[in-house]
């Protein structure tokens, strides 16, 4: 039986940082004059006048402070609105490449790991900046791995589900070690003239390396117990934009063509089944909820996450246990549970345990159970 470690990751994210209270002025300054201009219609009852956003409530609803932008820019230019990318040439390393390049050289450090220890790269995250060649290939080229790359997606699970695929590998001989790359760039696939979602999102790139552990050579690694994964068909979480946008034209720019939800649901839904999903997974390592140091959960919402903790921790819970990233970075799909791994794990001792739970569209849920070696 070989066993498998986690033994680096690394985060990149853009440098500019945008506010609720930023995003909001822009927001409210479109509303304003959309509002203005369809006052007419707006009067006679044609066209329903649209509803200011709020600072206040966007962090009591989410617990959301701000996020990360490449492009601030456009992004709070109330006549924009969205991020834009520049083309480049196709021997140009593509955008999404380098961000996941940044983040995996990171990982390959605090692995203690060179390109030549590295046997796959599996790009696993929500959105790819194209169809082919795979990012991974991309990433793998840029680095100098030899061996193999593809791209795989599960929204917000991603990651997890990423990890668990590279896991399997490596247990079944496949490979030494894998660079399990989640570059979210989705910003481009939010609607910023959506009241209901327009705060939600941020970008960020994560990466992990996972290795045997008779191969690691890092000072933090932690064990790999077991992996869960759990899939339950929904509508609640959904974006129809994909490779038929361009056999229906007229509905290409339509609003079900980039991120939509009922967010309400989602919450109601998912976090029951979270919790029930935990505990039974980590029955089957013989754990209580209390015996876990620390859950690295996704990062969507600090309530769904707040309720989660305390049925697995009770009520007075330590929030450290629980760690919040969304209030900086929002929801980075696939990337929140590692970026509250990376930034929450270099005070474990040797014996003490962990658990990485990611959940979303889908809906997906992933779970790994670590112990500090
Ligand atoms: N400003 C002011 N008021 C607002 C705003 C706003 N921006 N938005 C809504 N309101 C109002 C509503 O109009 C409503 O008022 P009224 O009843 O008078 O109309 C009131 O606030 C309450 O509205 P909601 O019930 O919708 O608000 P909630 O309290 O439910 O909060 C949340 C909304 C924050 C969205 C919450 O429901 C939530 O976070 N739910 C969980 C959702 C979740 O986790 N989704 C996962 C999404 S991501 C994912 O899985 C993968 C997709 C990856 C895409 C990656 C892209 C980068």
């Amino acid at each position: 039986m070989i066993d498998v470690v986690i033994s680096g990751t690394g985060l990149y994210h853009p440098k500019d940082k945008v506010s609720n209270e930023e995003l909001v002025s822009c927001f409210n300054a479109y509303v304003e004059k959309f509002n203005k201009q369809h006052a007419k219609q707006i009067a006679a009852g044609e066209v329903t006048a649209l509803r200011e956003s709020d600072a206040a409530f966007i962090e009591k609803a989410s617990g959301i402070k701000s996020r990360y932008s490449r492009d601030l820019k456009n992004l709070l230019d109330p006549e924009v609105m969205t991020q834009y990318y520049e083309e480049r040439t196709d021997d140009e390393l593509c955008f999404q490449a380098e961000a996941g390049v940044l983040a995996a050289k990171q990982a390959l450090k605090n692995a203690n790991k060179l390109p030549s220890d590295i046997d796959a790269v599996i790009v696993a995250c929500t959105h790819k900046q194209r169809e082919y060649p795979a990012i991974a290939i991309e990433i793998q080229n840029a680095l100098g791995i030899t061996g193999f790359g593809f791209d795989m997606g599960v929204a917000c699970s991603s990651a997890t589900f990423g990890l668990q695929t590279a896991i399997d590998s490596i247990k079944a001989g496949h490979a030494r070690a894998i660079l399990v790359v989640t570059p979210e760039i989705g910003l481009s696939q939010v609607n910023f003239r959506d009241r209901d979602s327009h705060f939600i999102f941020g970008e960020a790139d994560t990466a992990v390396v996972v290795e045997r552990a008779d191969t690691c050579k890092s000072n933090c690694a932690f064990k790999v117990l077991n992996t869960y994964l759990k899939t339950n068909f929904s509508n609640n979480i959904r974006n129809n934009s994909g490779s038929f946008i361009r056999s229906a034209p007229d509905t290409m720019y339509a609003s079900d063509k980039s991120f939509y939800q009922e967010g309400r649901k989602v919450f109601k839904e998912v976090t029951p089944m979270v919790i029930e999903s935990v505990i039974q997974w980590l029955a089957k390592n013989n754990l209580s909820p209390e015996q876990v140091k620390r859950y690295w959960l996704h990062q969507a919402n600090s309530n769904m996450n707040r309720i989660i903790a305390e049925k697995l921790l009770g009520k007075d819970y330590d929030t450290e246990r629980a760690p919040i990233v969304l209030d900086e970075f929002g929801n980075i799909a696939a990337a929140g549970v590692v970026v509250a791994f990376h930034r929450y794990h270099s005070d474990f001792k040797p014996g003490e345990y962990g658990v990485l739970c990611s959940f979303g569209a889908g809906y997906s849920i992933g779970c790994l159970v670590v112990e500090k070696i």
